[in-house]
């Protein structure tokens, strides 16, 4: 009996972590950048749906928001090659603000975000996109 109770409580933990998480996604995006980080750096959205992009700069020189192509990377730095396998971007001047939005992947995945900015990835300015199945 002692047995069965502790299997069930082993179960329910498992369901309560995979429930926790598919339901960390948001359809919001609030991202501040700084020289020379995203914080947060770290989203999870559902596949195909809006989501709503807000974001200020508040560093000292041009920053941007790229989301790469699933299974694409910038690398240590964005070049001409890389335009092909940007998904979504948006730049910010110095000081500068957005409230826009963009529809994300329909493909569940973890993609790679970068600030194109030359010398801002091996700065450390890159962050991680995860899109789950939408529920
Ligand atoms: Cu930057």
């Amino acid at each position: 009996m002692k047995r069965i109770l502790i299997v069930a409580a082993v179960l329910l933990s498992l369901v309560l972590v995979s429930c926790g998480g598919a339901g960390g996604a948001s359809n919001t995006i609030n991202v501040t950048m700084t020289d020379f980080q995203f914080q947060p750096s770290q989203f999870t959205v559902p596949a195909g749906q809006e989501i709503a992009f807000s974001s200020t700069n508040s560093g000292a020189v041009v920053h941007n928001f790229v989301i790469m192509k699933l299974g694409t990377t910038a690398g240590e730095m964005f070049d001409e090659e890389d335009i092909p396998n940007v998904y979504w971007e948006v730049e910010l001047l110095p000081g500068g603000s957005t409230d826009t939005s963009f529809t994300a992947p329909s493909e569940p995945g973890d993609y790679e975000v970068v600030c194109r900015t030359e010398g801002h990835i091996v700065s450390g300015m890159t962050a991680k996109l995860t899109v789950v199945p939408a529920e």
